[in-house]
C-alpha cells in the first residue's frame, strides 16, 4: 500500500492514539460465518436493517468487505452496513475481521455523519476512547487477520462506524451506530 502514510501500519499507532486491541488470524472457511451469525442478545432486524442491542453487554463482529457483497461495505449478522443500535453505557466488544483480499481497513466510531470526504480520517473524530481498530492488512486466501477492541458507548446519540482508509467511506463503507438513552 505505498503512500499510505507513516503511523497506519499494522499493530501501530494511528491517528487515533494507541491501541489497546489484541490479534489474530481467522481461518477463511470461517470468515463467512463471523459475518452471517447472529449476535447473542440482540435483535436483527433485515427489513430495518438493523441489529438492537437489549443489555449493555454488546459483542460484535464486523466482516470487512467478504467476497460475494458489494466493494467497501460491512457484514454484521448478515447484513450489509446495518445500523446498530446498543444502550447507553454498553461495553462493546468489537472485533474487525478483513476479509477483503485486495484492501486495507479499519472501523471507527465517530460522532461526524456522512457525506464522508476521500481523506474521512480527518473528519472522523473518535466517538469514545477504544472505539477504532487499526488498519487491518489484506486477507490471504487462507486466512482473515482480525482485530479485537474494547470500549464504552458512554454517550447517547447517533454515531457513525466508518473505515477511514481513504476513499472507503466515500464509496459507502460507514453504517450507523445509535447508542439509546437508558
Ligand atoms: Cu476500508
Amino acid at each position: 500500500m505505498g503512500g499510505y502514510g507513516n503511523g497506519y501500519g499494522y499493530g501501530m499507532m494511528g491517528a487515533y492514539g494507541a491501541y489497546a486491541y489484541s490479534e489474530r488470524s481467522v481461518p477463511a472457511a470461517r470468515v463467512a460465518a463471523l459475518g452471517d451469525s447472529a449476535p447473542s442478545g440482540a435483535t436483527v432486524d433485515p427489513s430495518a436493517n438493523r441489529v438492537v442491542f437489549a443489555s449493555r453487554a454488546v459483542t460484535l463482529v464486523v466482516v470487512a468487505s467478504p467476497s460475494g457483497q458489494r466493494d467497501e461495505t460491512f457484514r454484521i449478522a448478515g447484513l450489509v452496513n446495518p445500523t446498530v443500535v446498543v444502550p447507553v453505557g454498553a461495553a462493546v466488544h468489537l472485533t474487525l475481521v478483513n476479509a477483503d483480499t485486495g484492501m486495507y481497513h479499519n472501523l471507527v466510531v465517530t460522532p461526524a455523519g456522512p457525506p464522508f470526504s476521500y481523506m474521512a480520517m480527518m473528519q472522523a473524530p473518535l466517538a469514545f476512547p477504544g472505539a477504532a481498530t487499526p488498519l487491518m492488512p489484506p486477507a490471504t486466501t487462507s486466512a482473515s487477520p482480525s482485530a479485537a477492541t474494547a470500549f464504552v458507548a458512554q454517550a447517547a446519540g447517533t454515531y457513525t462506524y466508518l473505515c477511514t482508509y481513504p476513499g472507503h467511506a466515500r464509496a459507502g463503507m460507514y453504517g450507523r451506530l445509535i447508542v439509546r438513552p437508558s
